[in-house]
């Protein structure tokens, strides 16, 4: 098979990417490990930018959101049994979030897809990207039990953190920037209608706690818990017990309880490879970056990736310039590092480490305090967690 460009991975980025292209006349072949089902039920982010959301719309993609997406203008951040609001569109200038599931935003993606665009492959599993760095890279895969190749112009792995596409950067030419974090997020699904009109982020002596939502019926609830914790050693008392303790405010709040759909855990991590492109391969999402989900800037940061990739191969295609095209690494990490340090700093701030001191406590809330009290300080958040421009 052949096609101008190769997309390994029908995650968010792999998807819009392939619509991107679709829409600007760029043929496409999505390759897909898994199959239809288990894309579209895998929980994952909840939150888009105002970029993401403004994609999402221009590239046809948006109709749903704007039906069942919830607007938010801004976030609740909760310490020392306070509450804090931080508003958006005042300290932006008018931007905000969506909360929409990353679940729908794929549904809606593949629905386009199958609908108008090119060949998506489901149970397509990649091997290996080959000679990267010529004219036509090619992507080894297995489809239906026959091994099989996939000659391109380009290939973009979209592949996440445990795909193929980034091993085919020689690892002399590879840097890899890393923390690791000892605790992780219990995450819970519950059929029960939130219990705040926003997102709260609780700092709290015993550990971290987020209340998120997935629609007006359904609650999405975070602990922080050990790195490593098995999710059955809760049980759905003790969470609503735990959640409860750390959302704790002066000002009597409750936290209505529900049943409990869904469990799991997990882990934390900071993660860059440099470069994002070797040749003719590009990296793109989880596949080059992770950020712990404190930010919610994964999702949005996949989003910006394919965006810059695209406006460099339309660019090239339209004035036979390839400046955007070359610069696409470097664009892409001026962004992702910021993310890496805003992600890095909500997550050092709202979650107690296993060692820490009660120096270190009272450096968190003096952050907070920061935060509630001086106007420089809510600005960056609100700048940060509505999204930075992209490349
Ligand atoms: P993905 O991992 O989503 O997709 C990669 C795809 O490639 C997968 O479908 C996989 O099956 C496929 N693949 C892998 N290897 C392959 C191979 N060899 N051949 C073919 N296909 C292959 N981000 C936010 O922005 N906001 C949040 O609120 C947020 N919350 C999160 C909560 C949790 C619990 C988690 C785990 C993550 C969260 N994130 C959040 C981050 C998350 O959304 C990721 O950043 C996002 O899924 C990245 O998208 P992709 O880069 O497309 O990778
Ligand atoms: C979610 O809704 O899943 C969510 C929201 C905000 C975050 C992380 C996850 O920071």
């Amino acid at each position: 098979m052949r096609t101008t460009v190769g997309i390994i991975g029908a995650g968010p980025a792999g998807l819009l990417l392939a619509r991107l292209l679709h829409r600007a006349g760029i043929d496409s072949v999505v390759l897909e490990a898994r199959d239809r089902a288990y894309v579209e039920a895998r929980q994952r982010a909840g939150i888009l930018e105002q970029g993401t959301v403004d994609v999402l719309r221009e590239c046809g993609a948006g109709a749903r959101m704007d039906r069942e997406g919830l607007r938010h203008d801004g976030i609740e951040l909760r310490f020392d049994r306070r509450r804090h609001r931080v508003d958006f569109p005042e300290l932006t200038g008018g931007k905000s979030v969506m909360v929409y599931a990353q679940t729908e935003v794929v549904k809606d993606l593949i629905a386009l897809h199958t609908d108008e665009g090119g060949p998506l492959l489901f149970e397509a599993k990649a091997l290996a990207v080959e000679d990267p760095d010529s004219e036509h890279p090619r992507v080894r895969y297995v489809h239906e039990g026959v091994e099989q190749t996939l000659e391109c112009d380009y290939v973009v792995g979209c592949d996440g953190f445990w795909g193929v596409a980034r091993e085919a950067v020689p690892r002399e030419l590879s840097r890899v920037f890393e923390r690791t974090y000892p605790f992780g997020w219990l995450g819970v699904l519950a059929d029960v209608p939130p219990s705040n009109d926003e997102l709260v982020y609780a700092r709290h002596d015993r550990g971290f706690a987020l209340l998120s939502m997935r629609s007006p019926e359904v609650s999405r609830l975070y602990l922080q818990v050990p790195d490593g914790t098995d999710p059955d050693e809760w049980s759905d008392e003790e969470i609503w017990d735990e959640l409860e303790r750390r959302f704790e405010t002066a000002d009597g709040w409750s936290l209505k309880r529900g049943p409990v759909t869904s469990k799991s855990v997990t882990p934390m991590r900071s993660f860059v490879h440099e470069p994002m492109r070797h040749g003719r391969l590009f990296l793109a999402g989880d596949a080059a970056h992770i950020v712990p989900p404190t930010g919610a800037k994964g999702l949005n940061l996949a989003v910006s990736d394919v965006v810059t990739f695209a406006r460099g191969l339309v660019r090239l295609r339209e004035t036979g310039s390839a400046d955007r095209l070359d610069a696409y690494s470097e664009t892409c990490l001026r962004r992702v590092w910021q993310a890496e340090r805003f992600s890095y700093a909500m997550t050092t701030t709202l979650h107690r480490a296993p060692d820490a001191t009660a120096f270190d406590d009272r450096l968190q809330l003096a952050r907070l305090e920061r935060i509630a009290t001086a106007r420089s300080a809510a600005t960056d958040l609100a700048e940060n967690y509505t999204g930075l421009p992209f490349g």
